[in-house]
């Protein structure tokens, strides 16, 4: 079997990637080894950067988030009971689209269904083979038949734990990592969200976030110790939880109910440089992980296959390897950006087991600053509302 692009992974990136090639006529094979439930059935990610918006209107899947996603305007940070609204369009002209993951990706799969592009899912043993050279290959078992698919090239869309960065020579490879003490409890709720917008809370027992999914679906976070288990969170506790860190008016305004998905993410900040070799390309989670505080991860899996999408079709068009050439650079420099957002938000908005109180009052010092500085929180909206690609 041969194909030109072959993609490992049916996460955004991959079937994003997939969908920009298929429509500038590029053939792609997505290689996914969980079944299309499977990926359905993870909650993740629910906020696009405008930009992300648009790659999504340029892949031709816009349609459903235009309709059902919400355009929001700004967030509010909620620092020890004290509210501020950060008005992105007033401070930088720009919005931000709530419209969960699983929806960007299910509008994905569902496109590429239509397009009869080839998508192998419960793909087993995936490896790959000659990517130095000019001729890789990919080898995978499906119902328990070997097979090889022959290709130009390989995209690695298989999130951080997948086969294609592990597959890279160790010395070919440069990482960078941080791991955080704690973990973000995430909650899915059929209930009304609490407020029409995000709220970020800061509290001295640990951050939380009130976030939505629709109108009558809510999403929201409180920060555990990493070693916690989810068993040991009841419903309950969690809304008592939720209470005691956000202001009073959101406590006493919250719409509580049965939690219909309840896990906890680790967090990380992680980096691999660089992200091509020769015929492989790396782009995703694949490449990075951010802790989810920013709501970069999924925006930044978008902004790295618009780029790899941009190049492949150069090199198809034009017999141009400019672009392929370049790819690396140009995503690491705005990835480390929004790693480096990532960690800031993390940094004042979280709970330090090692934070004394000068750490305390530095923290209170940022929300201080934010508040009663445009320029200050310019650079907050610019950041989350997304940077240029
Ligand atoms: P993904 O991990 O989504 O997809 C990779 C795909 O590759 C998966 O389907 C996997 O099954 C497949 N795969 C792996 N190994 C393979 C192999 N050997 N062969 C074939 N296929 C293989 N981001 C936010 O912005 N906000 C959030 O709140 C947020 N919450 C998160 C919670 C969790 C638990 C996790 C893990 C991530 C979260 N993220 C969040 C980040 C997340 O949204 C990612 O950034 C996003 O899924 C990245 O998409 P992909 O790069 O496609 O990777
Ligand atoms: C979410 O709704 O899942 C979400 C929103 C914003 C974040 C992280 C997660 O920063």
């Amino acid at each position: 079997m041969r194909t030109k692009v072959a993609i490992i992974g049916s996460g955004p990136a991959g079937l994003l990637l997939g969908r920009l090639l298929e429509n500038a006529g590029i053939e792609t094979v997505i290689l996914e080894r969980r079944s299309q439930e499977y990926v359905l059935g993870r909650i993740r990610a629910g906020v696009l950067e405008q930009g992300t918006v648009e790659l999504l209107d340029r892949a031709g899947v816009g349609e459903k988030m235009h309709a059902e996603g919400l355009v929001h305007d700004g967030v509010e940070f909620c620092f020890d009971g004290d509210r501020h609204r950060f008005n992105f369009r007033e401070l930088v002209g720009r919005t931000v689209t709530v419209y969960g993951q699983t929806e960007v990706t299910r509008d994905l799969m569902q496109a590429r269904d239509r397009s009869g592009a080839m998508s192998v899912y419960e793909a087993e043993n995936v490896s790959l083979h000659d990517f130095e050279g000019d001729k890789p290959k990919v080898r995978y078992v499906k119902d328990g038949v070997g097979q090889e698919l022959d290709c130009d090239f390989i995209a690695g869309c298989d999130g951080y734990h997948g086969v294609a960065r592990a597959s890279v020579p160790e010395n070919s490879l440069r990482t960078f990592e941080r791991v955080y003490p704690f973990g973000w409890l995430g909650i899915l709720v059929d209930k009304p969200p609490v407020a029409d917008e995000l709220i970020y809370a800061h509290h001295e027992r640990g951050f939380a976030l009130c976030s939505m999914r629709s109108p009558t679906r809510s999403r929201y976070y409180v920060q555990v110790p990493a070693s916690d288990k989810v068993e040991t969170w009841s419903d309950e506790r969690f809304w008592d939880e939720l209470r005691r860190r956000v202001d009073a008016e959101t406590a006493d305004n919250l719409v509580t109910g049965p939690s219909i998905e309840k896990s906890i993410a680790p967090l990380r900040s992680f980096v691999a440089e660089p992200l091509r070799f020769g015929r492989l390309f790396l782009a995703g989670d694949a490449a990075h992980i951010v802790p989810p505080t920013g709501a970069k991860g999924l925006n930044l899996a978008a902004s790295d296959v618009g780029v790899l999408a941009e190049a492949l079709i150069e090199f198809y068009a034009e017999r141009s390897k400019a672009g392929i050439d370049g790819y690396s650079a140009r995503v690491l420099s705005r990835i480390w950006k929004a790693e480096r957002f990532s960690w800031w938000m993390t940094s004042i908005l979280h709970t330090f087991p090692d934070t004394d109180a000068f750490g305390r009052r530095i923290q209170r010092a940022e929300f201080e600053h934010l508040r009663s500085s445009t320029i200050a929180a310019r650079a907050l909206a610019e950041n989350y509302t997304g940077l240029p690609i």
